[in-house]
């Protein structure tokens, strides 16, 4: 958490309203009551339904014993109900660990043991996948699905007429729910975002994004990611009294018609979607109505140039280049920014109190406009990660800056330039591998004596995956199939699966005494094109 000073620096400069997630869902019922503010398929949830639906939840939660400081994961895909449960656990004070659903059992199981959830909440069926089959990985949370339950709690069971027992609701400052850091390390990290913080980052966010009561934002990526849900997404819709439209699935199958009959003013995408988007549309016989479209944002990972460029003229839309972090910092091209700017840069960060430092290797600051670390710090960036007393040491400077591990140039204007990256971590087209993590799991495979992920260059993605693995002798070699079939089989989700293999017979060597991985990496990353 934030030292005394800055905590009351970030008050009194009125970043820190004292709002809690309850309450701006409270304020939004009462001034906006018989508005829609979900739009999912046919269904309709307005602001008061919202409301009520999440304070009956919040209770039939609390008599399945969810108290406040409890922790919950959370595992739903772009649906009404995820509104519901989060704002039901906002109202007890209860942390929704927020996984997405592409997580599978690695992952889920690991955010129960580590949070020692006492629930986990789930969908029946998504995407080909029985989500209940998590339940085995789960531990002592108890089970509660959206859909058919099977032989666990019906989510829709647990909305709870009466309310009055409801103890108190928590304080601003506090712990509001843990959402999952990309990582570079073995095990995900979990990040602990207040009530205090993430609001102001929501409400400067929208008021960046120049959204109003009219809004109409479609939900693609998944809501619970941090660009879905706060770059201002979902609720920065809320705090302004507009309106969310939720698209189960990204293909332009299925988001160009629903932008058509929703009058879809803004959304949010990743740099390939964005590309799949602009072909689709480039290329069909009769152009889908986008005319009510203001706003494309993309972000999650770099976009070139050449596809910035074509937003507007193929979309008729504004483009708005999004670099943000769970951690914290979002940065944003503002809306009447000229398109140099909107197209060659990430954009400057949401507040005046945000602290950018570009350093070296040595933490030394670089000369202004040169390549060089970037570290920060400020009213909606974490101190901390979440019970991670050893990484933070490493992960934050001893003044509080995190260390981002993006490399970046900082403009004369202000502006960010992403030129590439430190951390141990492939950006699979806004999708987060950590390294370290599927080695770990490549290592325990009988035949791989050695392993190393590193990112190779994708013309669509950006960024896919190759495992660099060194068999163990008199062992059979591995396949891509093979490896690809032990790693789903431990449970790992489907985008840190190597998209490649290469089988080496050793490692390069790169210096004396015990190789870095770290540098062992690089080396490999630069033998690549060879
Ligand atoms: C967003 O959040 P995360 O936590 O999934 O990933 C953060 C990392 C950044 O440190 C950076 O490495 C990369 O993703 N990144 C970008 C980028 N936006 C994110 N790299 C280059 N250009 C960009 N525009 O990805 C996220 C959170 C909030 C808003 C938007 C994105």
């Amino acid at each position: 958490m934030w030292p005394d000073e800055f905590a009351r620096r970030y008050r009194e400069r009125g970043y820190w309203t004292g709002q809690t997630f309850d309450a701006l869902l409270r304020e939004r019922a009462a001034t906006h009551g018989d508005r829609v503010a979900v739009v999912d398929g046919e269904r309709h949830v307005t602001y008061r339904e919202l409301r009520d639906r999440a304070l009956s939840l919040a209770a039939g939660l609390h008599r399945l014993g969810v108290r406040r400081g409890d922790r919950v994961v959370v595992q739903l895909p772009n649906t009404a109900d995820y509104f519901d449960v989060v704002f039901a656990l906002f109202r007890l004070g209860a942390l929704p660990v927020l996984a997405l659903p592409a997580h599978r059992a690695a992952e889920i199981g690991y955010f129960c043991s580590h949070t020692e959830a006492v629930a986990f909440v789930t969908t029946d069926v998504h995407e080909g996948f029985d989500h209940r089959t998590l339940a085995a990985v789960a531990g002592g949370a108890t089970v509660v699905v959206a859909g058919d339950p099977g032989e666990h709690t019906a989510l829709a069971g647990l909305y709870d007429a009466d309310t009055s027992h409801l103890p108190p609701g928590p304080w601003p400052g506090e712990t509001a729910f843990l959402q999952l850091s990309g990582g570079s390390t073995g095990l995900p990290k979990l990040i602990p975002r207040t009530h205090d913080d993430y609001l102001y980052s929501v409400r400067a966010s929208a008021e960046i994004c120049a959204l109003t009561e009219d809004s109409v934002y479609l939900a693609v990526l998944p809501v619970a990611h941090n660009f879905t849900m706060s770059s201002p997404g979902v609720l920065g819709v809320f705090h302004a009294g507009g309106r969310v439209v939720l698209a189960r699935r990204p293909d332009p199958a299925t988001v160009l018609p629903l932008i058509a009959a929703e009058r879809v003013t803004v959304t949010a995408v990743v740099p390939p979607l964005a590309q799949l988007w602009l072909d689709a549309v480039a290329a069909a016989p009769a152009p889908p109505d986008l005319s009510s479209l203001r706003l494309l944002q993309v972000g999650g990972a770099k976009l070139g140039s050449t596809v910035a460029a074509r937003v507007t003229p193929v979309l008729g839309c504004r483009l708005q280049q999004v670099f943000g972090m769970a951690e914290g910092l979002v940065n944003y091209t503002r809306l009447d920014d000229p398109d140099e700017i909107v197209l060659h840069t990430q954009g400057r960060p949401i507040s005046p109190d945000d602290e950018v430092r570009v350093v070296d290797d040595d933490d030394r600051p670089v000369p202004p406009g040169t390549v060089g670390h970037l570290l920060t710090r400020g009213p909606y960036t974490i101190r901390g990660y979440w019970r991670a007393d050893e990484h933070n040491r490493v992960a934050f400077t001893a003044d509080g800056f995190y260390r981002t591990g993006d490399l970046v140039r900082v403009r004369a204007d202000g502006y960010i330039v992403v030129e590439g990256r430190a951390k141990d971590q492939i950006n699979r087209g806004g999708e987060k591998i950590a390294a370290e993590e599927v080695e770990n799991h490549l290592l325990t495979h009988p035949a791989v004596h050695d392993a190393a992920i590193v990112a190779v260059p994708d013309p669509y993605l950006g960024e896919r995956s190759c495992a660099y693995v060194v068999v163990r002798a008199g062992q059979a070699p591995v396949t891509l199939a093979t490896v690809r079939r032990y790693l789903r089989g431990r449970g790992l989700a489907e985008y840190k699966i190597p998209d490649r293999l290469q089988i080496l017979d050793a490692f390069p060597v790169t210096g004396v005494g015990k190789v870095s991985r770290r540098v062992l990496r690089a080396t490999l990353r630069a033998t690549q094109e060879g």
